[in-house]
């Protein structure tokens, strides 16, 4: 900074370069989010990116990950290794410099992407900050040099050589442990989450190797690779579906130092898998490449339908929705200046990005059409089915809407309701079977518990239409029932139970019958698993009875628990579904507040939950078999 006269003046901005990293252990969240779980793993994505971006400038081929036993993390790569020459303004080695002084990362680099989550190159000093020890080794011209430093960035040992290498072996490898007095749930690193994280920077950063080890247990080696990015991602997330066309469609480009690249394929499903990512960041609120790419979707088909005559001239365009009908597609960009805006910022707000993605991806796409007919043909089509369905769905919907079917005014049938009409302490129990629901019906306490019985099986939502959907007798019971109405005029306040408990059978068959109930709240009600409303009731696997003591075990090992206590003859009965047992029992092990134990249905991450629902709704039968057979023991925590 200087005054008018062109003299040097020390301002703010200066001093807090000064500063270094006092300011970042006293406000951490301001430079990690916040010092939950969620920031101590920031740490190590800060590191990783680091790796990453040496991978993207060319430099480097591969990025080492290691949680080591005593609970640190080793990162390497085999880039060019950081600068190890004398930095002229703080007159310390540079990567001493890159370690303790905020602000400097911009400097290094040589003007290469800088990709990495927002932290602008300070994240190597802000991990210094918030660890109790950190050592950076760095391979260069046939010499290891180390630097080692301790309690938030204090150099203990400054930058020497110690050793000397075969001249081909170079790069960065840097070990930290997190600084416990910073982080208050702990500084234990997550496996799966580092394991997910890296899985996906895989996939984002085509052609870079990254390996995962845990030396804390005895977990092998994982290697991440895609030499396709994000036409292997596409791949992957259609891999439990059906793709209705052979080939992922992949278009990149750059304009203006922004990089693009967009993969699709469709499949026979009805649901959109659309990820957006800036700078490998899940732009969960979308944002202008979204925006941009949808545009260009929508105009491509189009002007394809209307140019070959399969929509005719006077006919109406297709509506996004009905293109983007089992759509999985994934949009990546890298921005040099990324704006993030929205709730929880991540909604990219760069508005040249629109016009970026959307040329980009209209060239290449069009030419794909033009190229490959039968594959436009088939992609046209779905989304002619998908228009026609929804012009009948709605038909039918305002047939039922007008028939009243849909109204709290018109309760079903088979629903016993209980008496109580507020519904916060009202409950309401999806029974599987008529005979359990006469059980239920008779076991229950009528003031404030409603069963609705279920016939059998119930329609799996992923594989019907809207038309399909709404015709069928026990969905349309269950939003009668509900009383919220669905989708978009959806109305929590109208919500007739504020607990909605699914309760089935403990063998594969109830499994499979929660997994369709869940997949259509998933759907069509996700609100309701938003706001907590969702339960799954646990049965009792085994009752035990000595003389006139009887004991009801809800798994295997409780049961062998309460065996062991009993001595001489235990009579041990196995329940195989609800109707083995009678109404006091029902009431007294699975419903009565007392005694009952409820699992609350959680969606932690939609990501994760799409592909489980994938994989137990899609064609693949064996890994559905498999997870069904794993968990039809009562899941402990059913945290899908
Ligand atoms: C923005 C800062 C942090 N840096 C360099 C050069 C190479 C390099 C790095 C790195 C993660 C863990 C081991 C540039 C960039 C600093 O300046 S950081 N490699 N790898 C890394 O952190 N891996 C560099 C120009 C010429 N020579 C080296």
């Amino acid at each position: 900074m200087s005054d008018i006269k062109g003299n040097e003046i020390y301002g703010a901005g200066d001093i807090q370069v000064l500063e270094g990293l006092e300011a970042v252990r006293t406000r951490p969240g301001m430079y990690i989010g916040s010092t939950s779980n969620t920031g101590l793993h920031h740490l190590a994505w800060e590191i990783i990116d680091n790796g990453i971006d040496e991978s993207l400038a060319g430099f480097a081929t591969e990025v080492r990950v290691t949680i080591n036993k005593d609970g640190s993390m080793t990162v390497s790569d085999n880039g060019r290794g950081m600068p190890t020459d004398l930095h002229e303004k703080t007159k310390v080695s540079a990567v001493e410099t890159i370690f303790t002084v905020l602000h400097s990362g911009g400097k290094f680099g040589g003007g290469a992407y800088k990709v990495s989550g927002g932290l602008h190159g300070v994240g190597a000093a802000v991990v210094n900050a918030l660890s109790e020890s950190l050592e950076v080794k760095v391979y260069r011209e046939g010499e290891v040099h180390y630097v080692r430093f301790e309690d938030g960035g204090t150099t203990v040992e400054p930058l020497k050589v110690i050793e000397t290498c075969d001249k081909t072996l170079k790069g960065t490898e840097v070990t930290f442990k997190p600084d416990i007095k910073i982080f208050q749930e702990g500084v234990i690193f997550d496996y799966k989450i580092i394991y997910n994280r890296l899985k996906q920077m895989a996939f984002l950063n085509k052609g870079i190797k990254i390996i995962l080890n845990d030396d804390r247990t005895d977990k092998k080696e994982t290697v991440f690779y895609n030499e396709g990015g994000i036409k292997d991602y596409v791949a992957y997330l259609n891999k439990t579906k059906v793709p209705i066309h052979e080939t992922v469609v992949y278009c990149e480009g750059e304009e203006d130092e922004v990089m693009v690249e967009v993969a699709l394929q469709y499949n026979d499903t009805f649901q959109t898998t659309l990820y957006s990512f800036a700078n490998n960041i899940n732009t969960g609120e979308g944002g202008t490449h979204e925006e941009g790419f949808r545009m260009a979707l929508n105009r491509v088909i189009n002007n394809y339908a209307k140019d070959n005559n399969i929509i005719k001239k006077d006919e109406e365009n297709l509506i996004g929705e009905d293109i983007r009908e089992g759509l999985t597609a994934i949009v990546s960009i890298k921005h040099t200046n990324p704006q993030y805006e929205g709730q929880t910022k991540t909604k990219l707000g760069n508005s040249e990005v629109r016009r970026i993605v959307s040329r980009i991806f209209s060239e290449q796409f069009t030419r794909f059409l033009l190229e490959n007919p039968d594959e436009a043909k088939i992609i046209i089509e779905k989304a002619m089915i998908a228009s026609k369905a929804r012009q009948a769905a709605s038909k039918a919907r305002e047939i039922t809407r007008r028939k009243g079917a849909l109204e709290i005014s018109s309760l079903p049938g088979k629903l016993a309701d209980c008496s109580s009409k507020d519904a916060s302490e009202s409950e309401i129990f999806i029974v599987e079977g008529d005979s359990a629901g006469g059980s239920a019906k008779q076991g229950r306490d009528s003031k404030f518990q409603a069963i609705l019985p279920l016939r059998g099986k119930i329609l799996n939502v992923e594989k019907a239409n809207l038309n399909r959907i709404f015709d069928n007798n026990e969905i349309k019971a269950m939003i009668a029932a509900f009383g919220t109405g669905v989708g978009d005029e959806l109305d929590l306040e109208r919500l007739r139970y504020h607990k909605i408990v699914i309760m089935t059978d403990a063998d594969v068959d109830g499994a499979h019958i929660r997994t369709l109930l869940l997949t259509f709240f998933f759907r069509f009600f996700k609100p309701l698993i938003d706001g907590g409303f969702i339960y799954i009731a646990q049965p009792p696997l085994f009752k035990l009875s000595q003389g006139r003591r009887e004991v009801y075990a809800y798994s295997n090992e409780e049961m062998e628990e309460i065996r062991d206590t009993m001595d001489g003859r235990v009579s041990l009965q196995r329940y195989k579904g609800l109707g083995e047992m009678n109404s006091d029992q029902l009431w007294e092990t699975t419903m009565s507040p007392e005694h009952r134990v409820l699992i609350q249905v959680t969606i932690d991450d939609a990501i994760e939950a799409d592909q489980v629902f994938d994989m137990l709704m899609g064609d693949e039968v064996e890994p559905r078999r498999n997870f069904i057979i794993e968990n039809s023991e009562f899941v402990e925590n059913l945290d899908i």
